[in-house]
């Protein structure tokens, strides 16, 4: 079966900004390649971006942190301009439209003929060999060690746990949130919104994740985020925020259907725990696509959630959770600390 392309979609985008994204996504260059140097509070479609083709003219390769050769992914650590970097290079899907013209416009190098077994190196048009690439900079430790390979421990938390030892580690040491705040204020990547609901208390924005070019269905990935600011992750919900799960869970799946003809059940919707990013957002993924952190060890079922705090009210601040972590990773240092590992 071919893959669905979404690319007509695309040709819909009218406004200014819109084409910009589209540029962007032309040159396989994630917009957030495009902030301005030390430009944290304002996305490319407000202020005078740099251009787009020059940021990683002068990069510098200081390490390869990992990759992998069947995703056809590798994550690079280097310098900008004396500042690290981490670049992201990911080889992207076929798609069914291209199809036709990567087989006609592409020149054939033999490698070997044995009776009628051909095997060639195909040479294709630049446009239809592009590469998914994105650019955090400037890159924290914390985003360069996060892609290094590591062998990873399993950690029990009960909410006791979470109180002492994982609360005040991440009041200190999580990520910083201003891209969450510039999505909600509008501020990134607002023409990529699919879909917004208003409501201080139940609202959310929902649009496509970092990691998704939006080329095709078979790898969808978007992220809902809620308005609400301080719901740090799944340890602070209760069931008084079931009106909000419930309403992400429903129009996140409506919203989906209505523009990327999918329904409820090809969708995978979770949460991370432990996320990245301590604002509460949900993870909705394509069944069938093993998206990076979708595995039983990190990611819980929304409708679960639900579920759960419609048995108890509070089941996410007593129960035991459990959790990868990785060697490097200064909360298994605490763990270890407290003896709890
Ligand atoms: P998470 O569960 O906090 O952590 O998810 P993870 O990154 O370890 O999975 C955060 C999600 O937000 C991830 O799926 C990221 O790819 C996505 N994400 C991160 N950033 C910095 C951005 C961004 O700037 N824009 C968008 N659209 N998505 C992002």
């Amino acid at each position: 079966m071919y893959r669905r392309s979404l690319i007509p979609a695309a040709t819909d985008m009218a406004n200014a900004a819109t084409k910009r994204e589209a540029i962007c996504a032309e040159s396989g260059i994630s917009l957030e390649a495009k902030r301005a140097k030390n430009d944290h509070e304002k996305g490319p479609e407000d202020g005078k971006e740099s251009p787009s083709e020059k940021i990683l003219d002068g990069f510098k390769t200081s390490s390869v942190l990992s990759d992998s050769a069947r995703e056809k992914i590798m994550f690079i650590h280097g310098k900008i301009a004396d500042q690290d970097a981490v670049v992201i290079l990911e080889k992207t899907p076929f798609r069914e439209e291209t199809l036709t013209e990567l087989l006609s416009d592409s020149t054939l190098k033999l490698e070997m003929k044995n009776d009628i077994y051909n095997s060639y190196r195909l040479q294709a048009p630049p446009h239809l060999n592009e590469i998914k690439t994105t650019v955090v900079y400037p890159a924290t430790e914390k985003h360069i060690k996060r892609h290094q390979r590591q062998e990873s421990f399993l950690v029990e938390e009960t909410g006791e746990d979470y109180r002492s030892i994982t609360l005040p580690y991440i009041e200190k040491q999580s990520f910083s949130l201003q891209w969450v705040y510039n999505i909600l204020e509008k501020k990134a990547e607002a023409q990529r919104i699919i879909f917004e609901d208003p409501d201080t208390e139940t609202g959310f924005v929902l649009l496509p994740d970092l990691k998704w070019d939006q080329k095709q269905v078979d790898d969808l990935y978007l992220i809902a985020i809620s308005l609400q600011r301080g719901i740090k992750s799944l340890r602070d919900l209760s069931s008084e925020h079931l009106p909000l799960l419930q309403n992400i869970l429903q129009k996140g799946q409506d919203a989906i259907k209505q523009r990327f003809d999918l329904p409820a059940s090809k969708l995978r919707v979770y949460l991370h725990y432990q996320p990245s990013y301590y604002h509460l957002h949900v993870h909705f993924t394509k069944l069938g696509y093993e998206a990076p952190g979708c595995g039983v060890e990190r990611a819980h079922l929304l409708s679960d959630v639900i579920q759960n705090l419609k048995s108890d009210p509070q089941f996410y601040q007593t129960r035991t959770l459990h959790f990868p972590l990785r060697a490097d990773d200064g909360l298994l240092a605490k763990f270890r600390e407290a003896e709890r590992l």
